[in-house]
């Protein structure tokens, strides 16, 4: 990183039904590995400082075990989501769908990303691509296991983009209030005096 770049900071939960592959999604992008004991063995939160293009992230990813998550106090402090199904895996499709809507409902600001696992099983596959997509308009198709990450990194890139733009977009709508209330509050009279109007 050079000087002149900050990072930006993006907490990220990870959900989705039990044996999706959200232990392996995060072993991936954060190791670049399918399987790394300390992904598998030792913490909850698990960080990265990513690099796209000038553009420099550091993720702190959580993955949330449970497709209920009514009792996870991480999820108000969320930036954004990550719901994973596995494609040879209807039931798992099924419990995502649920929860995007769930989180669509409860975090209607929040980015949420769906992604397909699994995709190198495409043999056995019991979900279209196109299911998912009909879910959420960001969507991708990944594979945990395969060397090659770049659908899964450009699918990232593109939630943190997104992340940065509704940040981008919150700052301006709280600069645009402030300015409001001080120039309701600062009203210049006609004859060019200060008063406060009340
Ligand atoms: N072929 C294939 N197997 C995968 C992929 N991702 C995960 N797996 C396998 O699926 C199984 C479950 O993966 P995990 O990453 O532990 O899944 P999880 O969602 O974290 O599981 P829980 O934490 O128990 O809910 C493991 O045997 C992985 O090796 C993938 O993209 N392709
Ligand atoms: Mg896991």
């Amino acid at each position: 990183m050079t000087p002149k770049q900050k990072s930006s900071k993006i907490k990220i939960i990870v959900l989705g039904a039990k044996g999706v592959g959200k232990t392996a999604f995060i072993t991936r992008l954060v190791h670049g590995k399918f399987f790394h004991p300390e992904a598998h063995h030792s913490r909850d939160i698990h960080h990265r400082t990513l690099t796209f293009g000038d553009d420099t992230f550091d993720i702190e990813l959580f993955e949330v075990n449970k497709s209920n998550t009514e009792h996870c106090p991480k999820m108000d402090s969320a930036d954004a989501f990550i719901a994973i199904y596995s494609i040879v895996s209807q039931r798992s499709f099924d419990e995502a769908a649920e929860l995007c809507l769930r989180l669509e409902s409860k975090f209607p600001e929040i980015p949420m990303l769906l992604l397909a696992n699994c995709c190198d099983l495409n043999y056995a596959r019991e979900v279209d691509a196109e299911e998912g997509r009909e879910v959420s308009p960001c969507f991708a198709e990944v594979s945990a296991a395969e060397e090659n990450s770049e659908p899964l990194m450009s699918a990232v890139e593109g939630l943190l983009r997104r992340v940065m733009t509704h940040r981008e977009l919150g700052q301006h709508r709280r600069r645009r209030s402030i300015s409001n209330v001080l120039e309701s509050i600062f009203a210049w009279n006609t004859r060019g005096s200060f008063s406060i109007s009340v």
